[in-house]
Formats: C-alpha cells, structure tokens, sequence
C-alpha cells in the first residue's frame, strides 16, 4: 500500500487528503472498508505539510491489537466507540464484525478463540452497549479463552454526573475478567492494553480495558508495540516429590480409573499410554469428549447427569480415581473414601471438586511423560468389567436413535445420530444449553478433527449460533454446524441477520421441541408441574426463509437426512427446523431416591390436574425404549 501511495500519488496542495482518495479509485473488501491505512494517510499528511502528526490513541490500540495478530473485533457501533470503529475501518488485516446484540460479539469472540486458541477481540459502546456484553464474557472467562473486551465510557468531563448511559464497567466486569482497567489518559496507551492483551494470553482469559469516548480521539505520542509473548507456558512440571507420591499411590491401587478433561488436549498419547499401564478405564468430562472419546480401547462414557451408566460405575468401582486437566464440577459423582490423584495446570482447581490426598501442578503432557517410567503395569479385570459394561451401554443408546418412516414424533437422539452422521470429517458442531447438549454429549461422534464447543462452563442458553459467527468467520470453508434449541435460538434469534451480512455459511439445526424442554426435565424430576415452559407453535424454517436464509422444515423421520444433507451442500447459510418430541427423557446414569420419587409425584400431580394427556404422551414417546 505504502509503495502504491508514494509512486502514484502527487500531493495536492490545499485539501491534499481528501483529493488523494477522490482520485483513486479505492478498493472496498467486504466490510464497506476502504483499502487506504490510517498510517498511510498520516505519512502523507506528514509529507506534504512537512511536520510530523500524532496518530490517535484509537489508531495506536488497532495498531497494538494488528501487531497481536488480531484479525476481527466484534461488536455494535456507537458514538463513544466512533473512533474504534473508523480507525478499524481505516486499517488493513482488521475487520470490523458487525453483528446485532453485543453478546453475540463476545460469545462470537469465544468462539473465535476456542478455535484458534489466539487472543480475541469484541468492543461495546458505553452504558448499555458494553452492559450487553457481560453474559457471553462470563461464557468466555469461564471456558478460559483469551479475550480482549473493549468497553467504551461516556466522555470523561461527565463521569460522576449521572450522565446519559453512565455505567461503571470497571466494577460490572469484575466478575467475567482477571483484568479491567480504565484508560483515562493518551499516557496510558499502548503499555495498560498490552498489559491487558498479555493477560488475557498468558491466563487464558478475559480482560478489559475501559476507554472514554473522548480519549479514543486524542492524539498519542507513543506507537504500537509488539506484546514480546505468544501463548502461555507450553510445559509445566509438578515437584519431584510429588511425582512420587503419586507413583505410589497408582501403584498401591488395584482400580485406577482416569477422569479426563480438556486439560488433555494435546495429551491424547500420554494418557492412553498411561492408561495402558495401569489397566485404568478412561471416562470424561464434557469437555473432554472431544478429544478422548474417539478410537479410545480405554474408553467407558461421558461421567456426570447427563453421562452414561458405565462411566459412573467406574467412578464409584475404583480405588483411585485419577483425574487429568479436568474441573468436572459435579460433587456428587465423585467416589468416597478412595484415593484422589489430580493433575492441573493451574493450581488453584486442585481440590476444588472432591478431595485429594496428591495434588500435581503441571501440565497433562509433561506430568504424565515424567511420572510414567514409575508407573507398575496393573491387573486388568477392572479395565474389562468396566469396558463390557460401557459396550452394552452404548448398544443401548444407539438402539434408540431410531427413524421409522412415518412414525412421529422425531426423536432428537436419531436427529442427532444423522447430523453426525452426515457432518464433514471436520465439522465443528455447537450445542445450545438445554437438551442439545445431552443429545451431542451422547451422539456426535467425534474423530481429532471434528471440534465440540458449547457453553459448558457458564451454562447459558442462547450460546451456539453466536459462537458459530466467530468459528466460521475463522475458516470460511470449514462445515460449521449448530444444535440449536428453539428457545436457544430464538432468544439471540436477531443474530441470524448476521449470517447473511458477513456471509458466514453457518447451517443451523434447531430442535424444535416447542418448549424449554431441559427445564421441563428438570421441573418432572423434581415433582413440579410444567408451568412457563411452552412455547406457541413455531415455524424456524419460514423465519429463515422471510430473511434471506435457505430454511428447510422437517416434520417425519424420513425427511430428516434429506433435508440435512441439501442443506449441508447448500452455498449459503442454512436452517433446518425439526420438529422433536418434546417429551423425550434424558434421565441420569443413575436416578437418586429423591428424584425418583419426584418424578411419580409429577405424574400423579399431572394426573390430578387433568393433564393426563402430558403423561399419556410420555410414556408413549419414551416406553417404546
Ligand atoms: C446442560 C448441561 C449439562 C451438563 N452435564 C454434564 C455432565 O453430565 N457431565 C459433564 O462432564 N459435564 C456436563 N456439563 C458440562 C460441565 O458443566 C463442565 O463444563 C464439564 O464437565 C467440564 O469439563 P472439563 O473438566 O473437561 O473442562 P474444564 O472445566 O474446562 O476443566 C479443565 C481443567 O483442566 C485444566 N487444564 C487446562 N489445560 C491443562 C493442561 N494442559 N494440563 C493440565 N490441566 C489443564 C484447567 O485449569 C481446568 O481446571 C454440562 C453442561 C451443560 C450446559
Ligand atoms: C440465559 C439462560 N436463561 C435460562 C437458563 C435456564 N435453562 C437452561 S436450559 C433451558 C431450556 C432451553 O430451552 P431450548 O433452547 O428450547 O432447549 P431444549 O432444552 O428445549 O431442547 C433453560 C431455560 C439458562 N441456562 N440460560
Ligand atoms: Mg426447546
């Protein structure tokens, strides 16, 4: 650009800027940007006025974020973010994403990340603007990935007046971020953003920086500086003392059984190798399904409510349970009275969960490569007595992910099973909270390059399609795929506009249940009537259709593959609408006391009150299991 600029282009004398882009033809990309630099202007402006002109802070913070490697920032424009905005919009390599809601921005930014494991951007303009970010950078900090959050102030000769808008971020994102911050002066930049950014990558998480209005547009005497850092530690290693100890402890055990996370993600040979040696059943947490499940002879299930069977029996059968970079938050699952070995990368998730008698701090990889020689080769009858009982489990799940011509309702598992199925070998699939997630935990097959993201972490609903923005604006060929509830759908559904205007080919399946289904589970299982939870009769496919984007309707099992298969091979962003049983149970591993008896209390209760048809059609959707 630079080399363009200084051959072809003659300073005008008076308006020379201004005559400069009139005369050239400019060059627009996809965003509307006009393919002229900020720094590029400023160099001419420099020469032909002979003095040096400061850049802007807002141009010194698009610099420092370019050197970072940052490709997008997301968001929603507005006044006190003017400056951002038109100074993304004056520089190369950096796209502004333009979505609707700013939640999308951040859940969009986690994706992004959760992909590419880089540093992250999403921006909000002040007072409501940024508030409407904080739920997806919850979402982010806890699935810790690294975002930047741009949180823009009202001018700063207003704040303390209860002016318009006025917020105070740096307290209202305490809680999502290990970093916030307010720039209040040009002094500050770039050191307090590069402090935030090198945050962010080395914690693995979200930082802030609060920034006026105002202070974007003031001139900046410092330039961009490179962060100096690419990623946090790629190897930690635990004590040697506590590497013995927990050599002793594997080995005095009979029945090791290994709980994995995504602390194992690029461990996958060490572990197996480890579970190899002490004849150890392998089971995960959710988040580790995606990279143990696959070609796994260790193998025994998903733990947890929404597990399996076969993964809880190895818990509650073993003599040390082994846990491996996960943070499987589910107390109640954990074995009594045996003995806990855990590794983690942070030190502080140590414990947290269930207690434990060896605590490693490290990381999964070089832990297991070092404790390894020490490990003595186990007896084998607990790896096969757990592996017979998972080979029954999943026969079991698998015969219910069926598809009769004809016969209704659909059920979301044989849905589930088809969009596996019929995916790309390196799709990636996002799951709303709700039952989305327990029909993924389940039923998509995982293979080292499909990829699984949700909000597993912080739990919120509404999570896929805008976490798809960010993972399909990484890869724009890439086959990005969500299960997406109808209420998940439809509470961020303004979002779906985005697809069409950055041309994101994202194909939505919806599970369209006509209720918030998981709480209706939820509600049965606690012996509460379902009450606030259905929802009006609702056509997803005709919504699509009405804005721009291919949508196809799905009402019997035999439409089910069809239309998946058309809509994977359409150009274009895609919605398939499917009507599943709304009444589908997804029962624990194992049903407490309590819940069972809940869950009669529910049937008598609805039996009482005349809803008689509500348990008629249970048990018709689910006895034919
Ligand atoms: C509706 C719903 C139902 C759910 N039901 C279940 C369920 O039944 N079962 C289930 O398992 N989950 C379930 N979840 C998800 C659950 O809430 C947790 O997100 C999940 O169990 C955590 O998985 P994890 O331990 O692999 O990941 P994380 O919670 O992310 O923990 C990973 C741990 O590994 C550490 N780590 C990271 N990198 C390394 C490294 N290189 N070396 C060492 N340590 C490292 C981290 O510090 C962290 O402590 C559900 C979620 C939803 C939304
Ligand atoms: C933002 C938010 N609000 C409420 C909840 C509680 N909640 C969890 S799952 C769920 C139902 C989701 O409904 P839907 O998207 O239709 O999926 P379904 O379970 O019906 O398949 C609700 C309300 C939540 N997790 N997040
Ligand atoms: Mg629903």
């Amino acid at each position: 650009m630079s080399i363009f600029l200084a051959d072809c282009i003659v300073p005008p004398a008076a308006t020379g800027l201004r005559l400069l882009t009139n005369g050239c033809q400019q060059v627009h990309n996809r965003f509307g940007k006009p393919r002229l630099t900020v720094r590029a202007q400023i160099r001419i402006q420099a020469k032909m006025f002979g003095k040096k002109s400061l850049a802007k802070v807002a141009d010194v913070v698009v610099e420092t974020l370019l050197k970072a490697g940052v490709k997008r920032v997301y968001g929603v424009a507005g006044d006190s973010l003017n400056g951002l905005t038109d100074s993304i919009r004056a520089h190369d390599g950096i796209d502004w994403m333009m979505v609707r809601h700013e939640e999308v921005a951040a859940f969009a930014a986690g994706g992004e990340s959760q992909i590419t494991g880089e540093l992250t951007v999403c921006a909000g303009s002040c007072g409501p603007g940024n508030l409407h970010l904080i739920n997806g950078l919850h979402d982010c900090q806890r699935s810790r990935v690294p975002v930047l959050a741009i949180a823009a102030q009202i001018p700063s000769a207003q704040l303390g007046t209860n002016f318009f808008q006025e917020t105070r971020p740096e307290h209202l994102f305490l809680t999502c971020s290990d970093f916030c911050e307010v720039i209040s002066s040009p002094e500050q930049i770039p050191r307090v953003l590069a402090i935030a950014m090198r945050t962010a990558i080395a914690k693995r998480c979200v930082a802030v920086i609060v920034i006026p209005g105002d202070v974007l547009a003031l001139g900046c005497s410092s330039v961009a500086i490179d962060l100096g850092i690419s990623g946090p530690a790629a190897s930690v290693l635990p004590p040697a003392a506590s590497l013995k100890s927990a050599a002793e402890s594997l080995n005095i055990a009979k029945k090791v059984t290994i709980l994995a996370g995504s602390g194992c993600a690029n461990a996958r040979a060490e572990v197996l190798s480890v579970a190899e040696t002490l004849q150890a059943p392998i089971i995960t947490a959710l988040r580790g399904k995606e990279y143990l499940e696959y070609d796994n002879p260790y193998f025994v299930g998903l733990n947890g409510l929404i597990g399996v069977p076969s993964a809880y029996r190895a818990m509650q059968e073993c003599d040390a349970l082994f846990m491996l970079g996960t943070d499987f938050p589910y107390s109640q699952f954990y074995p009594e009275g045996v003995s806990v070995i855990q590794v983690d990368l942070r030190g502080e998730q140590i414990g947290r969960r269930t207690k434990v008698d060896v605590g490693l701090i490290g990381d999964v990889r070089s832990t297991l490569q070092a404790l390894a020689p020490a490990l003595k080769k186990h007896e084998s009858g607990h790896l096969e007595a757990s592996l017979d009982h998972f080979r029954k489990v999943r026969k079991e799940l698998d015969d219910r992910a069926v598809g009769n011509p004809g016969k209704t309702p659909i059920h979301p598992q044989y849905l589930t099973q088809c969009i596996s199925d019929l995916a790309a070998e390196d799709a990636v699939f996002l799951c709303d909270v709700g039952t989305p997630t327990v029909w993924s935990a389940r039923y998509l097959r995982m293979n080292g390059k499909r990829r699984l993201l949700g909000s597993f972490n912080h739990g919120t609903m509404a999570n896929a399609m805008p976490q798809a923005i960010g993972v399909q604006a990484v890869d724009r060929n890439r086959q990005v795929v969500t299960l997406s509830g109808d209420g998940g759908l439809s509470m961020l559904m303004g979002d779906m506009l985005t697809l069409r205007q950055l041309e994101l080919n994202i194909k939505i399946v919806v599970f369209n249940n006509g209720s918030l289904g998981f709480v209706e589970q939820e509600m049965k299982a606690a012996g509460i009537e379902n009450y606030g939870t259905a929802f009006c009769s609702q056509n997803f496919a005709d919504i699509a259709n009405a804005a721009g984007i291919r949508g196809w309707r799905v009402d019997t099992p035999e439409q089910v593959k069809p239309a998946l298969n058309e809509a994977f091979a359409h150009a274009g962003p895609a919605l398939i609408d499917v009507a599943v049983a709304r009444q589908e149970l997804s029962l624990p591993p194992t049903i407490s006391l309590a819940q069972a008896a809940g869950f009669n209390l529910y049937m008598i209760k609805a039996m009482i009150h005349g809803d008689g048809d509500e348990v008629m059609d249970m048990a018709k959707t689910n006895l034919w299991h």
